[in-house]
């Protein structure tokens, strides 16, 4: 398959589901409110929580197309993330997505705002009367706790804290594990459990692809350290080296570039071993976990 037409594809269809719900936006009192959301979720993202949610759903035979408002709600909860983790009281950076940050063109307070506003209305999304025409209201329920539990303090809050509290100390492949799995794996691994949910998934297609979903979760994290170590930031859309600034606590910190190199093969070749169990239609998450170790933003 050509996972980057497919990529391509898929980015549209998010992109202007997105749109259609922040139409109108700027016209009211709160048009600043909304600018600032829209700056951050329109700064040209890679949409991957949300290609991972439409292709779970497509993996398990299910029609990727029923879970477009719950992959807007991740790429708006990704999003706010983003927003926080920039701001001077967390990271204190100036460019994202190759552009200033959030915070640098509206102000902290704007900032933080616009990030709760899209934290917020990721779940009026996901719990809005629409969504039960796509699935039954169990299956609906259940997909917001799961997405809860990932984005909150069992999850990306969690791991959020634990990597801003051992800034500048000595850590452990424990702790490093600890902290990769939940303020990154977490959501992206809930992305691609809800889409193959909604989807329609049995118990052992959904089992096959929380073990996927995990292990992409966490190798999607050491790339991200490895491109902070050694990537172009021509293409990154920052400067590399901000880790080591920060005293980030990073899996080539802890144990080399070329041992996390060779973990994050692993977790790959177990994601792609895990989805043995699917047909052809498993084969754009099969590309992405091997476009995981390749990428370079
Ligand atoms: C503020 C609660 C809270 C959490 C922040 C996600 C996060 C936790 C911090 C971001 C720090 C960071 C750069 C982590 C590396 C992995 C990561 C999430 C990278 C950005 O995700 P991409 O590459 O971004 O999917 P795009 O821009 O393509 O959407």
């Amino acid at each position: 398959m050509d996972l980057k037409s497919y990529l391509v594809e898929k980015r549209e269809t998010i992109d202007n589901a997105l749109k259609a719900y922040f139409e109108d936006s700027e016209k009211g009192p709160s048009r600043d409110l909304f600018r600032a959301m829209k700056y951050s979720l329109f700064a040209g993202g890679k949409r991957l929580r949300p290609i991972l949610c439409i292709a779970g759903a497509e993996a398990v035979g299910g029609d990727g197309g029923k879970v477009l408002p719950v992959a807007c709600a991740l790429e708006l909860i990704h999003t706010y993330s983003l927003i926080h983790d920039d701001l001077p009281l967390m990271d204190d950076d100036d460019l994202r997505r190759g552009v200033p940050t959030n915070h640098k063109v509206f102000g902290e307070a704007l900032a933080l705002l616009a990030g709760d506003g899209l934290l917020t209305e990721a779940f009026r999304i996901m719990s809005s009367d629409g969504i039960v025409q796509h699935m039954a209201p169990a299956t609906a329920l259940q997909v917001i706790n799961i997405i809860a539990t990932a984005a909150g303090c069992a999850g990306m809050v969690a791991g959020q804290v634990a990597d801003i509290q051992s800034e500048g100390k000595e850590a452990d492949l424990e702790l490093v594990e600890f902290i990769h799995r939940h303020k990154t794996g977490a959501l992206i691994s809930a992305s691609v459990k809800c889409g193959a949910m909604i989807g329609g998934g049995d118990m052992e297609a959904l089992s096959a692809i929380a073990l996927y979903g995990d292990n992409i979760g966490l190798a999607f994290q050491i790339s991200d350290d490895l491109l902070d170590l050694e990537g172009d930031p021509g293409v990154m859309g920052k400067e590399p080296g901000s880790d080591q600034k920060k005293g980030k606590v990073t899996y080539p910190g802890v144990l080399g570039a070329d041992e996390a190199r060779c973990i994050q093969e692993k977790l790959v070749r177990d994601a792609v071993t895990a989805l043995d169990v699917f047909d052809y239609r498993a084969d754009p998450l099969r590309e992405i976990a091997w476009y995981i170790i390749k990428r370079k933003k």
